[in-house]
């Protein structure tokens, strides 16, 4: 299944396939996101209990559909703090959080009226768990995204099931669609009016059309209800931004808007046998590069089904937060840095275009360098440390107009524990030479 997705191209968003060519009501909306850089995505239900893969383990067989729900029996929130989630949350440098209200195996962490299975109803946790942490992350000024998937393999009127077993075939029984539609849209409904989400993560549109999923009308009951919120890729054609998943793009993406979501470990939800961790390192170098091409992150941590949060999360998300508090004027707020090839890793640019931020690769070395920069240097600083640091022109020709090479020293004692970060304040809008040099 996951060989098929991994030649998926990235889906169209709403502003690309209707060729609005024109973006600005649409950035309107966008800019809290365009600002925030990084999310945090938790995936969390009754698969979380004994730990096996969301919702796929039992439609792919591993597991049987009846052992598999056997585990709404477990779902018991007992150690689930709301606002523990969400302080950690903030303490990461995430400025917004994304929680699976319901994912593909039809479990809905709310007291839907709609129909379909939920905790409220169906575990001894008895009680909607969004409701609690949507507005612990508000008191903390966290937005608040819901995913929610548009597959349901549980509910009698969708037509997949089991690998391999479809309940019904559209084309044959139209009106037994129709109710689906009427359920799904029913609970999104739920959705928008109990939590007002800021964002709509969907997912799942893989099975069916635009048209089937009636894509376009979605789109409008959403934004009827708030115009104001973003909607995420996966709806068919009619999103907001672009959602690479755990693919990390090599070039930069020509996009408005994109968010690549990662794990931490290599699964969604908690999987005791997975220890595949990532190191704080390796998330800080691969955010850097995100938003050094204009893209977000969010990454994803997976809860146990009591509601504790993993030691390894719980370290990775503070170390991050360690690094992102430290250099946030080099990450919020900030626009794409320089094109490949004039420094040797990421950057970012301030919203004025006049101060450039280099993240050095590792901690930094006596010997960074920045080509064709065709501007005056006013300072270079440390993030975060203040210390200025001293630079070399090198290789200028008095009459040629190519830039000089900037030559930076980086001292042992200001580099940073993960990734040093230098602000490099011009002489005004940044200016780059992107020619080739002395040749004819
Ligand atoms: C989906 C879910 O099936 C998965 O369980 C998880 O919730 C993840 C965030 O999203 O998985 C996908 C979705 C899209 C692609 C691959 C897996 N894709 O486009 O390549």
């Amino acid at each position: 299944m996951f060989l098929l997705f991994a030649s998926f191209s990235w889906s169209q968003t709403f502003a690309q396939s209707h060729q609005i060519v024109n973006q600005d009501s649409i950035a309107h909306k966008m800019q809290w996101f365009a600002d925030a850089k990084l999310g945090i995505f938790i995936h969390w239900g009754i698969y979380s209990v004994k730990g096996v893969g969301e919702s796929w383990s039992f439609h792919n067989k591993q597991i049987s559909y009846k052992d598999y729900m056997a585990q709404l029996k477990g779902f018991t929130a007992a150690n689930y703090h709301p606002q523990q989630w969400a302080d950690l949350i903030k303490e990461s440098g995430a400025r917004y959080a994304v929680i699976t209200t319901k994912h593909h195996d039809g479990v809905a962490l709310w007291n839907s009226k709609c129909g379909g299975i939920n905790v409220v109803k169906n575990t001894p946790a008895h009680r909607d768990v969004l409701a609690p942490l949507f507005s612990a992350l508000r008191k903390d000024s966290i937005k608040c995204g819901a995913y929610f998937s548009l597959i349901d393999w549980s509910y009698p009127d969708y037509p997949a099931f089991l690998k391999d077993s479809n309940r019904y075939e559209i084309r044959n029984d139209p009106a037994r669609w129709e109710k689906f539609l009427d359920y799904y849209q029913c609970q999104l409904k739920e959705v928008l009016n109990n939590y007002n989400p800021d964002l709509i993560w969907f997912d799942g549109d893989w099975e069916h059309s635009a048209k089937e999923w009636q894509a376009a009308k979605v789109r409008k009951m959403i934004l009827d209800h708030n115009p104001n919120t973003i909607i995420n890729g996966r709806l068919a054609g009619y999103g907001d931004y672009d959602t690479p998943e755990q693919n990390f793009p090599v070039t930069r993406p020509n996009l408005r808007w994109w968010e690549l979501c990662m794990t931490v470990n290599d699964n969604w939800g908690w999987q005791p046998q997975d220890t595949n961790w990532k190191t704080p390192y390796q998330i800080i170098r691969i955010f850097a590069d995100c938003i050094s091409m204009g893209g977000n992150l969010l990454l994803d941590i997976g809860p146990k089904g009591d509601g504790t949060i993993t030691p390894q999360d719980i370290h990775v998300l503070k170390e991050l937060g360690k690094w992102t508090h430290k250099n946030s004027k080099a990450i919020y707020g900030t626009l794409a840095g320089l094109p490949e090839g004039h420094f040797y890793g990421p950057s970012t640019l301030s919203k004025d275009s006049t101060t450039l931020y280099l993240f050095l690769p590792g901690k930094g070395n006596e010997q960074e360098v920045i080509k064709g920069l065709d501007n005056k240097i006013k300072s270079i600083t440390v993030v975060g440390n203040g210390m200025q640091l001293h630079y070399d022109i090198v290789g200028k020709i008095s009459w040629s107009p190519v830039p000089g090479l900037v030559y930076i020293k980086v001292p042992a004692n200001v580099q940073d524990e993960y990734m040093t970060v230098l602000a490099v304040k011009l002489d005004g809008k940044l200016k780059l030479y992107r020619g080739q040099g002395g040749l004819k």
